[in-house]
């Protein structure tokens, strides 16, 4: 695995490395997610939360009430690749820090930026229904990654996600975007394979879940007054070619984040910069 170098300068501040013990690394490899807590100090939550709840804020401005949403619309507020639009930002979505720990879950040497997603839950805002990330992402690898990292302390009552142990061993379970098909067709899937369900339960701000792109999970309801605002960065394997089914849920995707790289070709695209190493 690549370390920081001591002959040269050492990071600080949000590149600064943390240091994994075995135990997350051994429940990512066998349960497809696992929980790091503390990755981010209150100090640094509290120096990048306005700017990243600031562009949210901008640029879901036209997201129509609650009651006129779906059930995915209802899940949460949702704005990408805000890295593209702030300085600031792009340090948090870019720190070495939590690129080094994707890549250390994963035991790759390097990881490239797929993209970065906040997921605001509003107060009132519905459950995120069962579903496999996966299924959007044209990327012909198992070497994929979700960092959720809550910019606010998420009690109980709000909740955090639910995943699927060792769901990501069964690879594609289906295909079903997010909603309520997913949900009822998951539920059984997880009825018929008896799957063992598993939360990290209440999270600090700066603590993390980890999860890989088949992982199966869901999260709950927010009956609270509370806005659970998430960052979450995605991360893959460098070397992960793009796959050859770019159709359906995947066609946005590779449009989007890979910038229509033809199937076969290597994945690294002007938006998929390489962010450990570095
Ligand atoms: O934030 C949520 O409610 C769900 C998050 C999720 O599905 C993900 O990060 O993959």
């Amino acid at each position: 695995m690549t370390s920081f170098s001591s002959d040269l300068p050492q990071p600080s501040g949000i590149d600064r490395a943390h240091d994994l013990p075995p135990e997350p690394i051994t429940e990512f490899q066998t349960s497809g997610h696992t929980v790091v807590r503390g990755l981010a100090s209150n100090e640094e939550i509290a120096a990048f939360r306005p700017t990243l709840e600031g562009l949210v804020a901008k640029m879901t401005q036209r997201v129509p009430p609650m009651d006129q949403r779906d059930t995915y619309g209802k899940a949460f507020l949702q704005a990408h690749n805000l890295w593209t639009r702030d300085e600031a930002a792009k340090k948090f979505v870019f720190s070495a820090r939590f690129a080094k720990v994707a890549a250390e879950l994963m035991g790759v040497d390097g990881v490239r930026l797929y993209h970065d997603q906040a997921l605001f839950k509003e107060p009132g805002g519905g459950h995120t229904p069962w579903h496999q990330d996966q299924t959007y992402w044209p990327l012909d690898t198992n070497d994929t990654i979700t960092m959720w990292m809550p910019l606010v302390d998420v009690p109980a009552d709000v909740g955090t996600m639910t995943f699927a142990n060792a769901s990501q061993t069964h690879g594609d379970l289906g295909r079903f975007i997010i909603g309520d098909e997913s949900e009822a067709r998951f539920n059984d899937i997880v009825r018929e394979l008896c799957l063992i369900t598993r939360t990290h339960g209440a999270m600090k701000a700066g603590d993390a879940t980890f999860h890989r792109g088949w992982t199966l999970h869901r999260a709950p309801p927010n009956p609270t007054p509370l806005l659970r605002s998430v960052m979450t960065i995605i991360w893959y394997a460098d070397g992960t070619r793009v796959s050859n089914d770019v159709s359906g849920a995947r066609y946005f995707d590779h449009k989007l984040w890979l910038a229509e790289t033809p199937p076969g070709e290597l994945a690294q695209g002007p938006l998929n910069p390489l962010l450990w190493p570095r």
